[in-house]
């Protein structure tokens, strides 16, 4: 099982509002190395499989069409401690709760649009890095 990986994406709103300089200069900024990266845009298909552990959610509709409604940077990242120290850099779900100084505190527009997505676990950071990118694609 990869450890010390975790798998992100910057979101339709944020690509939209043009943020996706000032979110990876946060990344880089707290040591994350980048293995992987495209700028890509997900069906709703690809979209609700991705979100499919979630498909029980009364968002879960609202959260597919959302993340397949524009163009989403996918990316691995690598740091020691990435799933957790991700998590933190970049605070709750909802930015009204993120910590001051998260990227969601400061990217974010509402709990469904909130800028950046960070896996919850090594286990999925695995599952989510590998629907985006082959073995060729990491660096
Ligand atoms: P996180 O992304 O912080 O791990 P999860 O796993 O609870 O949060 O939710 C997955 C995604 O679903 C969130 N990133 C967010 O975009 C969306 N989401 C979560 N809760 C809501 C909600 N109450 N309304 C709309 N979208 C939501």
């Amino acid at each position: 099982m990869a450890t010390n990986r975790t798998f992100t994406m910057i979101k339709p709103e944020a690509v939209e509002n043009g943020h996706i300089g000032a979110i990876l200069e946060r990344i880089n900024a707290a040591g994350f190395t980048i293995v992987a990266m495209k700028k890509t845009a997900l069906t709703s298909k690809k979209a609700g499989e991705f979100y499919a552990v979630h498909k029980e959610r009364p968002f879960y509709v609202e959260l597919v069409n959302y993340m397949s409604s524009g163009p989403i940077v996918a990316a691995i990242l690598e740091k020691e401690n990435a799933v957790a120290d991700f998590r933190m850099l970049i605070g709750a779900t909802d930015p009204s709760e993120a910590a001051k100084g998260t990227i969601r505190s400061e990217f974010a527009e509402s709990k469904a649009k909130n800028a950046v997505h960070g896996s919850d676990s090594d286990e999925n950071a695995a599952i989510e890095g590998d629907f985006f990118f082959s073995a060729e694609e990491r660096f």
